[in-house]
C-alpha cells in the first residue's frame, strides 16, 4: 500500500524502534559504539559529501549507495577545514598502530565525520554508516535519519574472506558482482574464486585456449557452464578493488583437474583425454606428474593469472589429490611453489600442501573438521600464518539442518549458532591467535545453481563469519548477535536477498 507520511489515512506504523537501536545493532560489532539519541543527523537532497581527492573512490561509492537507498544523488565537495556539517570523509589523524582498516565515526545533529588513515578504513566506516540508516519504509515516515553517536572501530584479523566455487556451477560476472556487494557490507576483504575443478575451467588462458572454450563448456548436471574472458575477470577484480576486496584466484591442482585433462590430451600420462565430467565425485583426476609439459602448462597458466592479479596470493588448491601417489604429490608441490614465486606471488593452498613443507610465507588454509592437525601446528610453529576454514564450522555449503533443500552435510549441519559459535583464534590446538591470519567461509557449488541459491546459503551465516573475523572476542555474544542479526532481515528484504529465515533468529514480523 502506498502511504504518504503524515496523511490522515496513513496506516499505523509498526511500533517504531528508537533510532539508537541501529547504532547498537551493527554487524560486525564495533570496538565501541556510544549512541546519542539527541544527535541524529538527517540526510536530505542538499547534503554534501566532503572528501579529499585521495578518497574520491570511497566518496563515489558512498554517492552510489546513498543514491540507491535515499534516492538523493549527493554532490561531492572539497574537504572542509573544520569538518562538521554534511558528510565528511577525512584521511589521517588516527593512531597509526590501529592499522589501515580502523576508523572513527561521529554523528551529530549537524553531520557525519568519518576518519581513517587509509581508504580501506574509510570504506569500512562507510559500511557502518549504511547500517545507521533506516530501512526505506522507516525513512518514508521519519526521513533518512542517521543514528547519532560515536563509534571507534578496528578489525581483529586482517584477512576476512569468502570463497565462491564458480567451477562446479558457473556464475556470471553480474552474479559475482552482486555477491561482492553483499559481502562487502560486512567488511569481508578477500574473495577467493575457485576457478577450476573437474567440472569446469572458468578463466580464459590465452596460451591454452581450449581450457575455457572446451573445459568450461559444461558444469555439474550437464548445463552449459561458461567462463570469464580475461576482460571479464579484470572487471571483476576492479569491481572488488573498489569495494576494498582482494581477489584470490585458485587453480586447483594436481587433483580436481579433469576439465584441463579433457581439454588437452597431452596433459594425460597416457596421452588420452578423458570426457568432460558433470558429476560430483572428487579425487579421481590428476595432472601427469612425470611429464615436462605439465610444468610448462602450469607456468603459462600462473603467468597469465598473476598478470590479472593485483593481490599477493595465488591459490594452488592441492586438496584431495587421491589419485596422485604421495611421492608424486610432494614432487609436484615442490616444483610448483617456485613457479608461483617466479611470477611474484605468494602461494596459498588447502592445508594438505603442508606435507611438502612450503616456505613460511605460504598461506595454508585449514579445512579439516578436527581441532588438531600436526602439520598445521608445525607450520604455525615454523611461522606460517594459518587461514581458518574448518568445514564443520565455516562451510556455507553445509545444510542448516536436515530439511535444508540445498547443500551438503558431510561435515555436519551448520545452523547460525554453530556458524557463530567458535573462535578462530583458539579453534586449533597449537595454533595461537598470533598464528591466525583470519578466516574464510567457502561456498562450494555442487548443489547451487544460481544467485538465489548462493544468497540462501550465505545469509544469514556470512555476517556471523564476518563478525568472527572483524570483532574483538570481548564483544562475542550470541544473544546480542541474534538480536542484531534479526534487524538485518528487513534490509535484506529490501535488497531482494533470498535469505534463510533461521528459527534461531527473532526476525521482526
Ligand atoms: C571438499 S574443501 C572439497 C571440495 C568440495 C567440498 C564440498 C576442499 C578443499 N575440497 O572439493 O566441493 O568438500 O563441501
Amino acid at each position: 500500500m502506498a502511504v504518504v507520511a503524515g496523511t490522515l489515512f496513513a496506516a499505523p506504523a509498526a511500533a517504531e524502534q528508537p533510532t539508537s537501536t541501529r547504532m547498537t545493532s551493527i554487524i560486525p560489532a564495533p570496538v565501541s559504539a556510544q549512541p546519542n539519541p539527541r544527535a541524529d543527523y538527517e540526510i536530505t537532497g542538499r547534503t554534501a559529501i566532503h572528501a579529499p581527492r585521495e578518497a574520491k573512490g570511497v566518496a563515489d561509492y558512498l554517492v552510489g549507495v546513498l543514491g540507491s537507498s535515499t534516492g538523493h544523488k549527493l554532490r561531492i565537495e572539497a574537504p572542509k577545514h573544520n569538518p562538521k556539517h554534511g558528510i565528511n570523509l577525512v584521511l589521517g589523524g588516527l593512531d597509526r598502530k590501529r592499522g589501515p582498516e580502523a576508523y572513527d565515526l561521529d554523528v551529530t545533529k549537524h553531520g557525519v565525520v568519518l576518519r581513517a588513515n587509509a581508504d580501506r578504513g574509510l570504506f569500512a566506516g562507510v559500511q557502518t554508516l549504511r547500517q545507521l540508516l533506516p530501512t526505506k519504509s522507516d525513512a518514508r515516515r521519519h526521513g533518512w535519519r542517521v543514528s547519532g553517536g560515536t563509534i571507534t572501530d578496528e578489525p581483529r584479523f586482517g584477512y576476512r574472506g569468502a570463497m565462491l566455487d564458480v567451477a562446479r556451477h558457473f556464475f556470471t560476472v553480474d552474479d559475482v558482482k552482486r555477491y561482492i556487494d553483499l559481502i562487502s557490507q560486512y567488511k569481508i576483504n578477500h574473495l577467493h574464486l575457485h576457478l577450476a575443478d573437474d567440472q569446469g575451467w572458468r578463466i580464459e588462458i590465452k596460451s591454452w585456449p581450449r581450457l575455457a572454450t572446451y573445459g568450461g563448456s559444461t558444469e555439474v548436471g550437464g548445463g552449459p557452464g561458461g567462463y570469464y574472458t580475461q576482460e571479464d575477470y579484470k572487471a571483476l577484480v576492479a569491481y572488488a578493488a573498489e569495494r576494498q576486496i582482494t581477489v584470490v584466484p585458485e587453480i586447483d591442482m594436481p587433483g580436481h583437474t579433469n576439465a584441463a585433462l579433457a581439454s588437452y590430451a597431452e596433459l594425460n600420462c597416457d596421452g588420452v583425454a578423458p570426457p568432460l565430467y558433470t558429476g560430483t565425485d572428487v579425487g579421481f583426476s590428476s595432472l601427469c606428474i612425470g611429464k615436462e609439459i605439465t610444468y610448462t602448462f602450469i607456468d603459462d597458466v600462473l603467468r597469465e593469472l598473476s598478470a590479472l592479479t593485483p593481490g599477493p596470493y595465488l591459490h594452488i588448491g592441492s586438496d584431495e589429490a587421491h589419485s596422485t601417489p604421495e611421492p608424486d604429490y610432494l614432487k609436484f608441490i615442490e616444483r610448483v611453489m617456485p613457479i608461483v614465486a617466479k611470477h611474484g606471488k605468494t602461494v596459498a593452498g588447502w592445508h594438505e600442501f603442508l606435507k611438502a613443507t612450503p616456505p613460511t610465507s605460504a598461506l595454508p588454509q585449514y579445512w579439516g573438521t578436527t581441532n588438531s592437525n600436526t602439520e598445521v601446528t608445525e607450520a604455525a610453529q615454523r611461522g606460517n600464518k594459518i587461514l581458518m576454514s574448518p568445514a564443520n564450522k565455516a562451510y556455507m555449503d553445509m545444510k542448516y539442518d536436515p530439511s535444508t533443500p540445498l547443500g551438503l552435510s558431510w561435515a555436519g549441519y551448520i545452523e547460525v549458532a554453530d556458524a557463530y559459535g567458535w573462535n578462530p583464534g583458539t579453534h586449533m590446538q597449537g595454533v595461537p591467535e598470533s598464528a591466525v591470519i583470519g578466516l574464510e567461509a567457502p561456498l562450494w557449488s555442487e548443489t547451487l545453481e544460481n544467485i538465489d541459491h548462493i544468497e540462501f546459503m550465505a545469509f544469514p551465516r556470512l555476517p556471523a563469519y564476518a563478525e568472527l573475523g572483524w570483532s574483538a572476542w570481548s564483544t562475542h555474544d550470541w544473544e546480542s548477535f541474534r538480536q542484531r542479526l534479526a534487524r538485518q532481515g528487513p534490509k535484506w528484504t529490501e535488497q531482494g536477498v533470498d535469505f534463510y529465515r533461521s528459527p534461531q533468529i527473532p526476525w521482526p514480523a
